[in-house]
């Protein structure tokens, strides 16, 4: 096993990696930039070094930083948490050229699985269903209206080199297309440094579904479930469940199946996620996520399973330490992620946090990297905290998700801890009953 691992990535996930090693009895050295030399995660950490100024570009990106940083402490691996590097198949390589292990999965798989219409290919041969669509890239508005005629309308044209909705486009018609098509190449060269774009199928009414994998390379290969995240605005989830409301068992059984059969085929390693969208009764494939997930929690909580140490032991070589006729997922579980921001109007909210209470008892757990006294600077993305709770049951795990955001005090900055409060409220949300487009659909009402 390592004797010390660089974490090459910041805030709550910084610190929730560090607990894992912490817990492992491996030695850490947190990474930080001049905006987080007070952060929670360098203060824990055994040893830590300041990469760079503020700007990601200058620090939390910044390769020749982190693979020094990495030299200078003696470090035997390198974990790069989510976001930042976590995708970077360069990345990875270097880590690897370098003589540390990375921990994640191999650099193949992660540019197969940042390349959509590769992903897409491989999801085939995997035997996972996709939407019906282009088959690869489209050049151009005549190509797009061949393969729209054969799809038929409405389509979604996507860009192949990246997810998250950037360079989207839906056309319901031959008109729409002729200007989506051009709109959507400029945003994907703009954004992804690659014009490629493809079609497929619109679904107007998705839930987004995905299944948490661990695979250790070795012919290991188990699932912790599958997780909701259709409450979503913008691209950005608001908060996670699992399991799913709108899944029965029958269908759960064919999902985790697929998703597993798929990995153990694919010859995959790490902790992974297979994304999916829902609808009538049918899953389609659209990514796969080749890193830990800001909502891994929730699959933690119903299985009991530390997926970041499990990630620790794969890296190192070890099995998986669990067969899936071990892996018992009980209860429900959600996960609220709390933003400091502006709960109605989403405006970025930094500052000093004056005072700070978290909720507790049981079935409750609380990631985050704040403190009393600790500024969040304006540098980041806004996540600062997630509030994960577990129940029994769904009517359970809401019930004490009511109670404990009423706790959860964070105090001289705006959090959007009184949007969660209304989403609990909610009762499409009570009810299960919520598409990928519900959340903002009901923002708008106000
Ligand atoms: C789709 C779709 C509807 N139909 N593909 C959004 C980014 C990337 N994850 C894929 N996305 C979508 N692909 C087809 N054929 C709707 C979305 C989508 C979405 C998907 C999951 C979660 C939230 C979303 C928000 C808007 C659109």
């Amino acid at each position: 096993m390592f004797e010390k691992v660089l974490i090459a990535n910041r805030g709550e996930i910084a610190l929730r990696i560090h607990r894992a090693c912490r817990e492992m009895g491996i030695r850490t050295v947190a990474v930080h930039s001049t905006a987080d030399d007070n952060a929670m995660h360098v203060r824990l950490a055994d040893e830590s070094v300041c990469i760079g100024p503020p700007p990601a570009r200058d620090s939390y990106l910044n390769i020749p930083a982190i693979l020094s940083a990495a030299a200078i402490t003696g470090a035997d691996a390198i974990h790069p948490g989510l976001g930042f590097l976590s995708e970077s198949a360069d990345f990875a390589s270097m880590v690897e050229e370098h003589g540390f292990a990375f921990i994640g999965p191999s650099a193949e798989h992660i540019r197969l699985m940042g390349d959509k219409v590769a992903a897409k290919r491989a999801a085939i041969e995997l035997g996972i269903p996709v939407v019906p669509g282009s088959e690869g890239g489209v050049a151009d508005v005549a190509a797009a209206a061949d393969w729209a005629a054969r799809i038929g309308y409405p389509v979604l044209v996507k860009a192949a080199g990246g997810g998250g909705g950037r360079g989207m486009r839906v056309a319901r018609d031959l008109e729409a297309l002729k200007s989506a098509v051009p709109a959507a190449q400029g945003e994907a060269k703009a954004f992804f440094g690659n014009g490629e774009v493809y079609l497929e199928r619109y679904l107007a009414k998705p839930r987004h579904i995905e299944v948490q994998i661990l695979a250790d390379g070795q012919g290991g290969v188990i699932h912790l479930g599958e997780r909701d995240c259709s409450l979503q605005r913008k691209h950005q989830k608001i908060l996670e469940e699992t399991p799913s409301p709108a899944l029965n068992a029958a269908e759960r059984e064919r999902l985790l199946e697929i998703a597993t059969a798929a990995i153990r085929k694919l010859g995959y390693k790490s902790a992974g996620t297979i994304e999916f969208l829902y609808q009538d009764g049918e899953f389609f494939f659209i990514e796969m996520n080749t890193r830990l997930q800001v909502e891994h929690p929730i699959s933690e909580m119903v299985s009991g399973i530390d997926i970041v140490r499990e990630q620790l032991r794969i890296a190192a070589g070890a099995p998986l330490g669990y067969r899936q006729a071990e892996i018992k997922l009980t209860g429900h579980a959600i996960e609220c992620r709390i933003n400091a921001e502006n709960p109605e109007t989403f405006a970025p909210s930094p500052g000093c946090i004056t005072s700070y209470h978290v909720p507790g008892g049981l079935g409750v757990r609380v990631d985050s990297a704040l403190y009393q006294g600790y500024t969040v600077p304006p540098n980041y993305d806004s996540l600062v905290a997630k509030l994960v709770v577990h129940g029994t049951s769904r009517n359970e795990c809401l019930m004490r998700l009511r109670r404990a955001l009423e706790e959860y005090v964070i105090a001289g900055i705006e959090t959007t801890i009184p949007l969660h409060q209304r989403l609990v409220a909610a009762s499409d949300f009570i009810d299960g009953d919520y598409d990928i487009h519900w959340l903002e659909r009901y923002l708008a009402r106000d």
